[in-house]
């Protein structure tokens, strides 16, 4: 049986692929090693938690000891690196978090796989998810490609490209069977409502005032996280090691065109009349360094391994909208603190 780690399958992303892997390979014994932070939440792995090749492990990717203890404890044969501080304003007002798990967690994560693999990489992958932001800003025209330069602005996206550069340099001085990936913005089910989409359906829904940064021109590139999952997978079996693919949905909105459909939709299935919360957008100032636009090119995934989007975006909104009004009591507990109490009484102290 193979025994793949999954870091941070807790947040947002790793839940979606977590499911996914423990779903479809009943084969491979899923080991979920989370810190749950505020972004990560058992809740979201509730229809997994009790399969038989799925475990969950309380643990921080920034303790090095720990993380090598446990390598050489269930001898994992990948790892999927999803663990880290994700959101880009947390990373404006404390960066330190940011270098700490994206950077020196990740350098944990390879030293242990390295330390334990020792050399016999045979069956053997490290896979590191990151971020079209490593990009940098685009302007009105063009792509990110698998080799345009490196460029990040926000301690968040430079952390990530931080993390990119070591795994790759892994790769290249000791042979580790690397590969990365960097997709675009994701949403759907169990985003943490701190993000655009899942935010601003929270606050139309409580009619409060919706932060548009600036004058709500920057763009970004939209993909369904599921669909996100997908290309993990078909990567994680597909690629070969050291290289990159993008990940990308062709999906560029204008955020302030995307939140007057966020407000389209989330005003009819409350049985509003049109336009009813158009009122409640209140332009904010700037976020600092604000990309302009991040638009992905996808091809080579595309050509080379067969996947594509499987979603309209607009299905994906009318589903993302109908799982946060459906699910009332997740975004409570999420934003609450309740789902602490929640992993207490499931797991104890283990
Ligand atoms: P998230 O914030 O929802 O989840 C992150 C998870 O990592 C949480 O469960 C958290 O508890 C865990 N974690 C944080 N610090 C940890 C630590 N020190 N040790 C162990 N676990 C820790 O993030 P997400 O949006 O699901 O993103 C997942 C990954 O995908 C990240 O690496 C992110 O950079 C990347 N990514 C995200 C997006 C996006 O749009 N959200 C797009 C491209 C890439
Ligand atoms: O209140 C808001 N008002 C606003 O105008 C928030 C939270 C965001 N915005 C703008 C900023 C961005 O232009 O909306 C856009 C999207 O913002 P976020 O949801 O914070 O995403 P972004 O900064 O683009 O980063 C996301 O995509 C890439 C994820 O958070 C990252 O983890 C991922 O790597």
């Amino acid at each position: 049986m193979k025994k793949i780690l999954i870091t941070g399958a807790a947040g947002f992303i790793g839940s979606h692929v977590a499911r996914l892997f423990v779903n479809k390979y009943p084969d491979y014994h899923i080991y979920n090693l989370d810190k749950l932070t505020y972004a990560g939440n058992l809740e979201n792995l509730k229809d997994i938690e009790h399969k038989p090749n799925y475990t969950f492990i309380k643990g921080d990717i920034v303790d090095g000891n720990f993380m090598l203890e446990l390598f050489k404890q269930h001898r994992f044969d990948a790892v999927i690196h999803l663990a880290a501080e994700s959101h880009v304003d947390r990373s404006i007002d404390k960066p330190m978090e940011f270098i700490m798990t994206n950077i020196v967690g990740t350098v944990n994560l390879l030293n242990a796989a390295k330390a334990v693999w020792d050399g016999q990489y045979k069956g053997k992958r490290f896979y590191h998810v990151s971020t079209d932001e490593v990009y940098g800003s685009l302007g009105e025209e063009g792509y990110f490609y698998e080799d345009t330069a490196y460029d990040p602005h926000s301690p968040y996206s430079a952390s990530k490209a931080s993390s990119d550069h070591l795994v790759r340099a892994y790769h290249d001085t000791y042979g580790l069977p690397v590969i990365i990936s960097n997709c675009s913005n994701n949403y759907g089910p169990n985003q943490f409502p701190e993000k655009l989409i899942p935010l601003f359906i929270n606050n139309i829904c409580n009619n409060k005032p919706l932060p548009v940064y600036g004058k709500g021109e920057n763009v970004r590139d939209w993909l369904y996280v599921v669909d996100h999952a997908q290309a993990i997978d078909v990567i994680f079996h597909g690629g070969e090691n050291g290289e990159t693919f993008n990940i990308g949905g062709h999906n560029e909105w204008k955020n302030i065109d995307l939140i007057r459909v966020l407000i389209r939709v989330v005003d009819r299935k409350l049985g509003r009349a049109p336009g009813t919360s158009d009122k409640l957008i209140t332009f904010v100032t700037d976020r600092a360094g604000h990309d302009l636009r991040y638009a992905i090119d996808s091809t080579k995934l595309q050509q080379k391994l067969g996947w594509k989007p499987s979603l309209q975006f607009e299905k994906g909104i009318e589903l993302t909208v109908d799982w946060y009004l459906n699910n009332q009591e997740w975004l409570e507990s999420v934003t609450s603190g309740n789902y602490q109490k929640y992993y207490e009484e499931m797991y104890g102290n283990r």
